[in-house]
C-alpha cells in the first residue's frame, strides 16, 4: 500500500514515472523498466524488454521466459552481420553476472515472442514468466506500449523484427 502511495506522488511531482519504473524484487534480483511492446495491427510478433540488476555475488541466468499469447517465447541478442543488425537467440541461457546490470532494450537483447495468439495492446497488462537459474521463476505483470524501435526511424510501424529482411 505504502508503495502505492508513493508511486502516486512520484507520478504527480515529475508528470513522467510510469507504472513500470516500479522496482520488483526477486532473490538478489533487482527487475525495472519492463516493458511489452504493443504489436502492429495483423503483426505476428512482438518484445519485451527490462532492466535486471544483479545485488548478489553469485552470478544468475535467465534460462527461460514463457507468454501465453505466443506460441514461441525466446531470448534474443542482436549483432551485427556485414553491416546488417541481425537478432538471434542467445545461446543457452542469458547470463546476468554478479553485481551488474543487465539492460534488455530496443535494438539489444530482448523477449521474443512469435506466433501471436494475442494482440498486445497499449495500455494493456501482459503476463509473462522468467525462469531463473538461482533465483527462479517470476510472475510479472508488464504494462504494454506503444515503443520506438532502436533505429534511427520515427514511425512506430518499425519494429526490431524486420531485420533480417
Ligand atoms: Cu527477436
Amino acid at each position: 500500500m505504502l508503495k502505492r502511495i508513493l508511486l502516486a506522488v512520484a507520478i504527480t511531482m515529475t508528470g513522467l514515472v510510469s507504472a513500470h519504473a516500479e522496482h520488483i524484487h526477486h532473490g538478489s534480483l533487482m527487475i525495472s523498466d519492463a516493458v511489452m511492446r504493443a504489436a502492429l495491427p495483423g503483426g505476428k510478433v512482438t518484445a519485451a524488454y527490462m532492466t535486471i540488476t544483479n545485488t548478489g555475488g553469485q552470478d544468475d541466468a535467465l534460462v527461460a521466459v514463457r507468454y501465453d499469447g505466443a506460441k514461441k517465447s525466446e531470448i534474443h541478442t542482436m549483432e551485427m552481420v556485414n553491416d546488417v543488425m541481425k537478432m538471434r537467440p542467445v545461446d543457452g541461457a542469458l547470463t546476468i553476472p554478479a553485481g551488474q546490470t543487465v539492460r534488455l532494450k530496443p535494438g539489444g537483447l530482448h523477449l521474443m515472442f512469435m506466433g501471436l495468439t494475442e494482440r498486445p495492446m497499449a495500455g494493456d497488462e501482459a503476463i509473462i514468466s522468467l525462469d531463473f537459474e538461482k533465483a527462479g521463476p517470476l510472475t510479472l505483470t508488464l504494462p504494454v506500449e506503444k515503443l520506438m524501435s532502436g533505429h534511427k526511424k520515427t514511425s512506430d510501424q518499425v519494429d526490431d523484427h524486420n531485420h533480417d529482411q
